[in-house]
């Protein structure tokens, strides 16, 4: 069946957030909605400026290409367009873009009867750019304080950014990050492949349903956590990583000035030692 004719049968009415019927239809595969005519202003507007920006400086290197924040002297006011201004703008408009798709996707949850379970996880990846854009400069008292929009140059930021607490590996929340991100790509590598290896029998067999899936677990382990627990835990160990990332980086300047190796002194001076 054609994919079109088959989705159909989804493409109900209602459900919008905004804008009543107004930009309630589709264009080819595609849910506008009022949030898709935001997202495209912002994410067009955003790129254009980007690309402005990029026309303005010294290369076309991909690489090289830098739209940087506005000096720290210019504190958290406006600045002058070619001074970080612009990256004030494309801040603005990558907000505007991030949060209309994840509202374009709460108003499709709604159309299907779904869980707000995706647009919930694409929020706390807004949420840890956000922390790193905009909460973090704030706290600090300047937008120079967020990162270069580059290839190499956010790189170059997140290396000086580091170096500044003489080792980030020492940061405790960086550690829960990192951690998490690790069992996160654990979780998916086990699932992948047990979901993998049950829809790919032996030749001539039949596929695998679930009942193997536990099994081999429980032989293995002798513990299955289940066909819907390994998406709760994947999800939750997806959601900590980005999560604890954006602790990692809060903590870091407005909380905790000096080097993270110092700040388990706390450890040495437990009276336990004496
Ligand atoms: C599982 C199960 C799945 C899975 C996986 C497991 C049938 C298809 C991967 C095994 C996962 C366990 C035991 C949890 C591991 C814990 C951490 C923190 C990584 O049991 O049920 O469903 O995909």
């Amino acid at each position: 069946m054609a994919l079109l004719s088959f989705e159909r049968k989804y493409r109900v009415r209602g459900g919008t957030l905004i804008g009543g019927d107004l930009f309630d239809f589709w264009v080819g595969p595609f849910y506008v909605g009022f949030f898709g005519v935001t997202t495209i202003f912002f994410a067009a507007l955003g790129t254009a400026l980007i690309f402005w920006g990029a026309s303005q400086g010294p290369t076309w290197n991909p690489w090289l290409i830098s739209i940087d924040p506005p000096d720290l002297s210019y504190g958290l006011g406006l600045a002058p367009l070619m001074e970080g201004g612009l990256w004030q703008i494309i801040t603005i408009c990558a907000i505007g873009a991030f949060s209309s798709w994840a509202l374009r996707e709460v108003e499709i949850c709604r159309k299907l009867g779904m869980g707000y379970h995706v647009p919930f996880a694409f929020s706390v990846a807004i949420f840890a750019y956000v922390t790193l854009v905009v909460f973090r400069p704030l706290l600090l008292g300047a937008w120079g304080h967020g990162f270069p929009y580059g290839i190499f140059s956010h790189l170059d930021w997140v290396s000086n950014v580091g170096y500044q607490f003489l080792h980030f590996h020492y940061n405790p929340a960086h550690m829960i990050a990192v951690t998490f991100f690790f069992t996160t790509t654990f979780a998916l590598g086990l699932h992948g492949s047990l979901i993998l290896s049950s829809a790919n029998p032996a030749k001539g067999t039949d596929v695998k349903s679930p009942e193997y899936e536990d099994s081999f677990f429980r032989d293995v382990l002798g513990y299955s956590v289940g066909e819907l627990g390994i998406h709760r835990l994947g999800l939750f160990l997806a959601l900590s990583a980005g999560f604890w990332s954006a602790v990692c980086i809060i903590i870091s300047g407005p909380f905790w000035t000096r080097g993270w190796p110092e700040w388990w002194t706390w450890w040495l001076e437990l009276p336990i030692w004496s």
